[in-house]
């Protein structure tokens, strides 16, 4: 470059280049290379020159274009990497501060027995089932082969919702029965489930709340025995007690969805409520074998297919694995109760493995 203009216009630009703040360096770039920069007007003026003089002229200008260009791409890369360390710097994280006190909640036993039973039946290959808490007559009795005069249909026990004219009345579901029924409808056997839920009945005093849980399981296949139900039942109390050696004892009863139907008492201790010792006996589930009418309404020949069924309620096998005396306490969100009964988040559940 020998022309002293382009010259003098290259070293003021780099110099102000050089001590651009961002946007100074934008305002140089348009006033340089810009479409009506001094730069681009310097090229636009080559047009109307003679060829010899305008290749010499062209390659000057040309070499102050690229001059400029380099300064300006130098001095954006020197912002760019100052801004970039001021930003990590404000958004260092201190490793050393120390943490802030956590407020940790804790476990609902509710919930823990719910996990620790899902634990154990899905390690004994069960699935987990719901449905919904408002079901239909049907699904809540009928289906189940509990026929319209049966008590436990009476305004008493069942909260009945406003009908609307239709032939089923809605009900809060008063066990998770339904959930059976509905499965039994929609898939074919072999059937292996658990369903645990919230289930509703008009009943309130010290061991009765209106809102409760329970947990029911249903096993169908071409040939299943009371065999299965007894062993299936046995290894789960032994796990969810935790005490491989727990007696298991099975009585005749009576339930309308099931024949033959057996209540399962556990060994204890009366006087000490400590369970697996002593020579008490304390009524722990329902089971039995289901119905072949219930199959049967579901569209399961009874020729061909049968199983077991079985109940528990949530809160009572809570209530006995870890000494709490009053089922009200389940539902008060008192949170010193929640601090000593509760489990912490972190810890898992016992018995993954079964037994
Ligand atoms: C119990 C006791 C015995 C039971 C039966 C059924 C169904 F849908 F398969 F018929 N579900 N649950 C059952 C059987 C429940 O609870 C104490």
């Amino acid at each position: 470059m020998t022309d002293p203009d382009l010259l003098q216009l290259r070293s003021d630009s780099e110099a102000a280049i050089g001590r651009a703040d961002p946007a100074t360096l934008e305002s140089l770039r348009i006033g340089l290379l810009g479409k009506a920069g001094q730069i681009t007007s310097l090229l636009k003026s080559l047009g109307g020159m003679e060829p010899e003089a305008r290749k010499a002229r062209g390659a000057e200008v040309n070499e102050l274009k690229a001059a400029v260009t380099v300064a300006l791409e130098a001095r954006k890369a020197i912002l760019d990497e100052a801004a970039l360390s001021l930003r990590l710097q404000a958004e260092k994280i201190d490793i050393s501060a120390p943490a802030r006190p956590e407020v940790t909640g804790t476990i609902h036993p509710i919930s823990r027995t719910i996990e620790e039973i899902t634990a154990i039946f899905t390690a004994m290959g069960f699935s987990i089932k719901d449905g919904p808490d408002i079901e239909d007559d049907w699904y809540n009795f009928s289906a189940l082969n509990i026929p319209a005069h049966h008590p436990a249909r009476a305004m008493m026990d069942t909260f009945y919702l406003q009908a609307d004219g239709g032939e089923r009345p809605p009900v809060l579901r008063t066990h998770t029965s339904p959930v059976q029924i509905r499965t039994l409808l929609q898939e074919p056997p072999p059937i292996r489930i658990i369903v645990p839920g919230r289930t509703f009945r008009a009943d309130h005093d010290a061991t009765h709340s209106p809102m409760f849980h329970q947990t029911e399981g249903l096993v169908i296949g071409k040939d299943i025995s009371l065999g299965h139900l007894k062993g299936c039942l046995i290894d789960f109390l032994r796990a969810f007690f935790d005490m491989p050696q727990l007696p298991v004892r099975f009585r005749a009863s009576y339930f309308p969805f099931t024949e033959p139907s057996m209540e399962v008492d556990i060994g204890w201790n009366r006087k000490t409520g400590e369970i697996g010792k002593g020579s008490d006996w304390l009524e722990i589930l329902g089971s039995g074998m289901v119905h072949p009418n219930v199959l049967a309404n579901c569209g399961i020949d009874p020729r061909e297919y049968q199983g077991f069924a079985f109940g528990v309620g949530i809160e009572r096998i809570t209530m006995l694995k870890h000494g709490i005396a009053d089922l009200r306490l389940f539902y008060e969100s008192d949170v010193r109760w929640l601090r000593h009964y509760g489990f912490s988040p972190l810890a898992p559940a016992t018995l993954h493995e079964g037994i």
